[in-house]
């Protein structure tokens, strides 16, 4: 299949989960075309069937506000033409699966047909697209593409319940690709470097912002290191940074606190972590924490949004109400101040990831493509 796959090149899930299902659908073999307005921070070296075009952004006097929509329909009208594209998935409705219906209004008068696909990826619907200066667009879009799909069955309840949507929602969740870790020794290595040998490690991934509640992270970590030795790491940045900084110089906690700022691949920093905290108000899916439990990391999350269908309580980590920092901080030394059970959870968190392996959901998207594909001829 010739496939366009149209998304945020940045550090956001959505642009992520885009990405890595793009480069698994070339290894298999398909002709995948990145369109978007700057290189995938995730796409890496290069592969024969990968080809990235970029969608300029013009700087006319007259504009205040680019109109990136418009330039990124255009682009599309011209790659499904000219690279003969089967199908375009787009990641995150804003404004992606307006541009792509735009596209395909434009191709039919030319007597082409391209389907789209509109994958759900959270706040596309529970922040920005339920907001009435988005909504009846959202709706319109999101009744008008070929197919749509959500990454997680919470997201599809909160799809329906914000807008009338009059057609089937299919739930593919977001995967993992389960590597081969690197060697003990060398992890052990490079964690010698931020902790002491009885020291643990805590980790927060995000895009610091407000969702995320950055604040919290914080404050649990403040009620642990009471109790366990240990530091915190913050990787990424964004808006509630300069929050975390503030609030860990005020609460004497500097020396403890780690800012890593913005890293492309996470994973070497999680392997030598002990626990993750994810408090987020809202997560659609959560693909921080499972990442994280892939790497073997237990998570210590908020019970919100599609958080539950990732993280089990109990199994591969713990969930409090949003806000209740005092119950997740008590979770975190309770298997923190445990190495028997830490392990034990370490290896189930593990275990349940590798329900989200991509060997797993790749299929579902692949039957999803030939379903659409089919039913445009
Ligand atoms: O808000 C973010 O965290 C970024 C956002 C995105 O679209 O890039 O993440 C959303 O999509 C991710 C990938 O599907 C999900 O794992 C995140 O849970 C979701 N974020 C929220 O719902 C807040």
């Amino acid at each position: 299949m010739k496939i366009g796959m149209v998304l945020y090149p940045t550090f956001g899930g959505s642009g992520v989960v885009g990405t890595e299902l793009g480069k698994a659908l070339a290894k298999k073999g398909h002709q995948v075309h990145f369109i978007t307005y700057s290189q995938p921070v995730r796409l890496g070296s290069f592969h024969e069937n990968i080809f990235y075009h970029e969608v300029s952004v013009s700087n006319y006097p007259l504009f205040d506000y680019q109109p990136y929509e418009t330039e990124l329909a255009s682009k599309l009208v011209d790659v499904v033409k000219y690279e003969n594209l089967d199908l375009l998935h787009v990641h995150y409705a804003i404004p992606h699966a307006s541009a792509a219906f735009m596209a395909q209004q434009i191709l039919r008068t030319q007597g082409i047909e391209i389907p789209f696909i509109t994958t759900l990826h959270g706040t596309d619907i529970t922040l920005v697209g339920k907001d009435p200066s988005f909504e009846p667009v959202i709706r319109f879009c999101i009744n008008t593409s070929n197919a749509v799909t959500t990454v997680s069955e919470s997201l599809k309840q909160d799809t329906i319940k914000h807008f009338a949507i009059e057609r089937p929602i299919h739930v593919i969740p977001n995967f993992i690709q389960i590597e081969e870790t690197e060697s003990d020794a060398s992890v052990k290595d490079l964690r010698t470097k931020y902790a002491r040998e009885n020291q643990k490690l805590i980790c927060h991934v995000s895009n610091f912002r407000p969702v995320k509640r950055i604040e919290d992270v914080i404050l649990i970590f403040n009620e642990i290191q009471k109790t366990v030795d240990s530091k915190l790491i913050l990787v990424g940045d964004g808006p509630d940074r300069h929050v975390a900084e503030k609030m860990s110089r005020e609460l004497g906690l500097i020396n403890k606190v780690i800012f890593f700022g913005k890293v492309r691949d996470t994973n070497h920093i999680l392997e030598f972590s002990d626990l993750f905290l994810l408090p987020s108000e809202t997560e659609s899916f959560g693909l921080a924490a499972l990442e994280a439990m892939a790497a073997g990391v237990p998570v210590i999350s908020s019970n919100t949004g599609g958080i539950p269908e990732v993280n089990l309580h109990g199994f591969s980590g713990y969930l409090s109400d949003v806000g209740d920092v005092k119950s997740m901080a008590e979770y975190a030394i309770d298997l923190l101040s445990n190495d028997e059970k830490l392990s034990l959870f370490k290896q189930q968190a593990k275990k349940r990831a590798a329900l989200f392996s991509l060997d797993l959901i790749l299929p579902q998207y692949e039957n999803l493509y030939h379903e659409v594909i089919k039913k445009n001829h």
